[in-house]
Parts: C-alpha cells; sequence; structure tokens
C-alpha cells in the first residue's frame, strides 16, 4: 500500500471562524500532503511496504525516524479531520460520556485535562484522550509520536504544533484548544473509536 491524502470530509470554510479556510487549505494541502509524499518515498525499500498503516507506525518507531515521522504525522491527521466538524463540540453521547463520568471524574476534568495536556505539551505535539487498559485517560506526546506507540488506543488528539493555529490564535494556543474542545470536535466519531476498541 502507498499512503493517500484524502479529502477533507467537510468544505473548507466549513469550521470557520473556530478553524479558517486558510488554516485547512495550509494545514491540509500543505502539510498533510508533505507527509504523504516524504512518508512514501521513505515506505519505498523500508520492508514495511505491505503493512497496514497501524503496522508502519508501530513497527518504525525507534528504528526508522524519518519515516516513523511522516507515516504518524499521517495517521494522526487522518484522524485529525474527522475528529472536527461543523458545529462540533457540545453533547457528548451518552455511553461516552458516562466512561469519561467514571474514567476521569467529570466531563468539567475530562476537558481541563485534556486543555492542560495541550497547553503545556512544549513545542510541536498532540493532546489525547486514550483508551488504556480498557480506561480512558488524557495524555499528550511531543512531534508526531502517537498513543499506537505506547500501546494505547487514541480517541480523540488535537494538533498543538503552530501550523494548526497559528493564522487564526497567533501564539494563543489556549484559546485554540478551548475553541476546538468546544466548538469543534466530532464526539459521534470519538464515541465510534471507543465502540470499535472493544
Ligand atoms: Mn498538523
Amino acid at each position: 500500500m502507498s499512503f493517500e491524502l484524502p479529502d477533507l470530509p467537510y468544505a473548507y470554510d466549513a469550521l470557520a471562524p473556530y478553524m479558517s479556510a486558510e488554516t485547512l487549505e495550509f494545514h491540509h494541502d500543505k502539510h498533510h500532503q508533505a507527509y504523504v509524499t516524504n512518508g512514501n518515498k521513505l515506505l519505498d525499500g523500508s520492508g514495511l511496504e505491505g503493512k497496514s498503516l497501524e503496522d508502519v507506525v508501530r513497527e518504525s518507531f525507534g528504528k526508522n525516524a524519518g519515516l516513523f515521522n511522516n507515516a504518524a504525522q499521517h495517521y494522526n491527521h487522518v484522524h485529525f479531520w474527522n475528529w472536527m466538524k461543523p458545529n462540533g463540540g457540545g453533547a457528548i453521547p451518552g455511553e461516552l460520556e458516562a466512561r469519561i463520568n467514571s474514567d476521569l471524574g467529570s466531563v468539567a476534568e475530562f476537558r481541563e485535562a485534556f486543555l492542560n495536556a495541550g497547553a503545556t505539551q512544549f513545542g510541536s505535539g498532540w493532546a489525547w484522550l486514550v483508551l488504556n487498559n480498557g480506561k480512558l485517560e488524557v495524555t499528550k506526546t511531543p512531534n508526531g509520536e502517537n498513543p499506537l506507540v505506547h500501546g494505547q488506543t487514541p480517541l480523540l488528539g488535537c494538533d498543538v504544533w503552530e501550523h494548526s493555529y497559528y493564522i487564526d490564535y497567533r501564539n494563543a494556543r489556549p484559546k485554540y484548544l478551548e475553541a476546538f474542545f468546544d466548538s469543534l470536535v466530532n464526539w459521534e466519531y470519538v464515541a465510534e473509536l471507543l465502540d470499535n476498541a472493544g
């Protein structure tokens, strides 16, 4: 297999004013495309050509930094576009909300932990809601690293690389994180990933 850039699941201007068309044009068409293009070049001859994207990410980690960085960022962004939707945020599907309440205390505590993870990730990286040994946890990772390489299932991720927010929020990463959580998250997709994880 080779990596392919998926279309955005909505129009470029569909997430405004929380994420502008200009941000999505750069982020999807330039940054994500570069991970796909470079990932394909590095996949060729790596010995991992026949593997699923998830396996390429897991098996290149710690062994082939160039391939890992691009494959992991491709995986992260494929999901990132689906972790957002127009008129997102708001009500969390009941079963997911119940899991959040039992594992993380409350939705408010989860929100605070998630925003804090994103704000305190020094430099580029991601904030995550993951399933780890059957329990929901909030984590963060640097650069392209993702929960797959730690044996966890990513359920929600927020890209805190500057390219994700600098056009719309300049240096105000916490404001971007609040807008993401409150007005962009596609909770149905998060619930679907939790269902798939069993
Ligand atoms: Mn990005």
